[in-house]
């Protein structure tokens, strides 16, 4: 198995976040990554692909935005980390403002996830390290992005639930870029994939199959719902499970498998994985109830459909257990 990690991943470390009516420290602390590196034992780093893999998926305004909201802040005359108080809620119509709060309401879809002087540099390499295990897999071989920050809260325009750059919807486009007929998206983080799910919503080529608690009581709220599966070419290729807090693995696995049947009657050329460990028993802003274990029972139902596979990181708060978590669901492959 080929591991993709570059150092300057590390860089973007918001101070804290905004939920349930007050201040707490950042969840997504780069810290994440050393947990999972000492697991895993030594990365190589990816190549440079440079931006255009980026802006297939994502809106040049807001690439622009990312790169330039820091500055903008400060020029502004504020300290800390760049936070909106404003948004557009239902997407008011597109109006061409230059104050930085009205931007970062625009560019924003919550107060979780503030950015930094670094955010651009860690959310850049991040997406290269996606494309280089996409890459690895697309030769032949077996690979894991060492992905962080996460990515599928983020949409083509839009910042949201610590993610900034869809790592697996940049890996998706690569592939049909590449000249992969069909890309299927497994997303097995706790939250909904919102940004991806958008990303793909009107597009029949890119399946989007998710198992996430349950949007009626967990973030973020607005997507993940069974009602929701697609529109024009892609109604039919958006897939919601949505489970309870405290599920288990058998419960886990049933709806996993479902995922996989569904995925395997599109007959994908490549399988994204967005795999997030924030399902643990012991997470600290998750509720589901799987062990360390039951990563490898989950990766095995995954391998043995017989798709090349690429896994990409997304969430897991509970640094101490990451490493072990993240190496366990390796194992499978
Ligand atoms: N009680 C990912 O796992 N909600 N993002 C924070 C905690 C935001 C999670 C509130 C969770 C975002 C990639
Ligand atoms: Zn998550």
């Amino acid at each position: 198995m080929r591991l993709f990690f570059d150092p300057r991943q590390r860089a973007h470390a918001p101070a804290r976040e905004f939920h349930n009516g007050g201040w707490t420290p950042y969840a997504e602390v780069p810290e994440r990554v050393d947990a999972i590196l000492a697991a895993l034992g030594p990365v190589e780093a990816p190549a440079d692909a440079g931006e255009a893999p980026i802006l297939r998926v994502h809106d040049a305004g807001y690439i622009d935005f990312l790169k330039t909201a820091y500055d903008r802040w400060v020029a502004a005359g504020r300290a800390g980390d760049v936070i909106a108080y404003a948004w557009p809620v239902v997407r008011r119509r597109d109006v061409r403002l230059d104050r930085i709060d009205a931007l970062a309401g625009r560019y924003t879809m919550d107060a979780v996830t503030p950015l930094t002087a670094d955010t651009w540099t860690s959310a850049y390499w991040n997406a290269q390290t996606a494309l280089a295990a996409t890459g690895a897999v697309l030769a032949g071989g077996k690979a894991f992005a060492l992905c962080r920050p996460p990515g599928h809260h983020a949409g083509a325009d839009y910042a949201g639930g610590y993610c900034h750059l869809n790592t697996a919807a940049i890996a998706a486009q690569a592939a049909r870029d590449a000249g992969c007929a069909r890309v299927a998206i497994l997303d097995i983080d706790y939250h909904h994939g919102n940004g991806t799910q958008d990303i793909f919503w009107d597009r029949g080529d890119v399946f989007y199959a998710s198992l996430h608690a349950d949007p009626a009581t967990d973030f973020p709220f607005y997507w993940g719902h069974t009602d929701e599966v697609g529109e024009a070419a892609g109604e039919g290729t958006t897939l919601n499970l949505p489970l309870p807090q405290g599920t288990r693995l058998e419960g886990f696995r049933r709806a996993q498998g479902q995922a996989l049947e569904a995925i395997a009657r599109f007959a994908p050329d490549l399988l994204v994985v967005s795999f997030g460990a924030d399902t643990w028993e012991g997470d600290p802003i998750s509720k589901f109830a799987l062990t360390t274990a039951d990563y490898a029972v989950l990766a095995r139902d995954i391998a043995a459909c017989g798709w090349p596979v690429v896994t990409l990181m997304e969430g897991g708060y509970a640094v101490d257990a990451l490493g072990a978590n993240v190496a366990s669901f390796l194992s499978g492959f």
